[in-house]
């Protein structure tokens, strides 16, 4: 490989995720072969890290790869060893993203990811969700009433506010606007402890929830397997996982039913790939985290079927961050993946 090169990005947030976050940033990375070929990939850091994984990228990442033939599995092995001393999951692995997305999308040449790694289905059911735990109760019945109206076959909200009635209520007004034939997820973002997600789950039993996500600080394993002994609705982890070791240690301690990882968080195709594999074999599901274009590619081939996330007004064809045409599609709650070459994402680095 001879360079690589990043272009930050940053869109505005039609739909704020809180007052602290009004912006996303994305970091396009473009890696150079010897033969003058490009491949695109990018890093992703909604709210923190965006300049220090720039600086990673361009500092330590690119002297290591240059030289380096651009196999990703081999390249991610080494990349991950060298940049290991900053930590081994984090903006570590969030820098690694850019290249080994950028690796992948060389990989594929004139064909699409989808085909590259082998089609187990056509189209992947998409859920509607929103970072709305600061909506006002009309807002966040607002927001379910469009995804149920637009057809989409889930809803996933927000709870965590500091009273319990006030989700209790919450979740009741999403549950009515949207029947009993959607499925609704709900998602505390690790805010709770063991006694109140308890608490929680047991208050929340009459709306027939698909599954709770991150009620606990999402490291803390024993947490999560005291806390699935004890509740009957199926516990979704992974957004905060980075490493295969980090998936595997939940998965053998029967954590969760449901993983999450975050193809950047992890670093990118290889790792996401291995975490999916391990799932497997616990007959754990992947569904993976957010990032719609690149997430439906990935569900395609999946082991085991799954949907995939859409936040209101956030997927990068939604910011602005992608030229037409885009890779994936969404209609009625169906995505499907058009054709392009690579990852389709070629038009965030200009
Ligand atoms: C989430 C995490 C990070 C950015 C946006 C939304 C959330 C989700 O936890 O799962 O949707
Ligand atoms: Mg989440």
């Amino acid at each position: 490989m001879r360079d690589l090169r990043v272009t930050p990005r940053t869109a505005e947030l039609p739909r704020p995720w809180g007052a602290g976050v009004p912006f996303n940033h994305v970091l396009a990375v473009e890696v150079t072969l010897d033969d003058g070929r490009t491949g695109t990939g990018f890093s992703w850091t909604p709210q923190i890290g965006a300049r220090a994984v720039q600086a990673l990228l361009e500092h330590d990442v690119r002297k290591a790869l240059i030289g380096l033939d651009p196999h990703p599995e081999v390249v991610w092995d080494r990349l991950w060893r060298h940049l290991r001393e900053a930590g081994p999951g984090g903006i570590t692995t969030i820098a690694l993203a850019g290249v080994d997305l950028a690796l992948w999308d060389l990989r594929c040449g004139e064909h699409g990811l989808a085909d590259v790694l082998g089609r187990r289905r056509e189209s992947v059911p998409v859920y509607g969700s929103g970072v709305n735990l600061h909506y006002s109760l009309d807002e966040l019945v607002a927001q379910a009433g469009r995804w149920k109206a637009a057809g989409y076959p889930g809803v996933k909200m927000k709870v965590g506010r500091p009273d319990l009635r006030e989700d209790l209520e919450r979740v009741a007004a999403v549950r009515e606007v949207i029947g009993r034939d959607t499925l609704l997820m709900i998602d505390a973002n690790q805010r709770w402890d063991l006694h109140r997600a308890r608490r929680a789950v047991e208050a929340l039993r009459p709306f027939d929830l698909h599954w709770l996500e991150e009620p606990l600080p999402a490291d803390d394993v024993a947490a999560h397997v005291e806390l699935r002994r004890s509740v009957d609705v199926p516990i979704a982890v992974g957004e905060n996982v980075y490493t295969v070791y980090g998936f595997r240690d939940l998965l053998t301690a029967g954590a969760c039913d449901v993983v999450q990882p975050n193809l950047v968080r992890v670093g990118g195709i290889t790792p996401f790939l291995r975490i999916a594999e391990l799932a497997r074999t616990f007959g754990v599901p992947t569904y993976p985290h957010l990032l719609p274009e690149m997430s439906a590619q990935l569900a395609l081939h999946l082991p085991l079927p799954c949907q995939v996330e859409e936040v209101e007004d956030a997927s990068f064809a939604a910011l602005g961050l992608l030229a037409p045409p885009y890779p994936v599609t969404v209609e009625s709650g169906v995505a499907k993946v058009g054709p392009h070459r690579g990852l389709g994402v070629q038009s965030l680095a200009h």
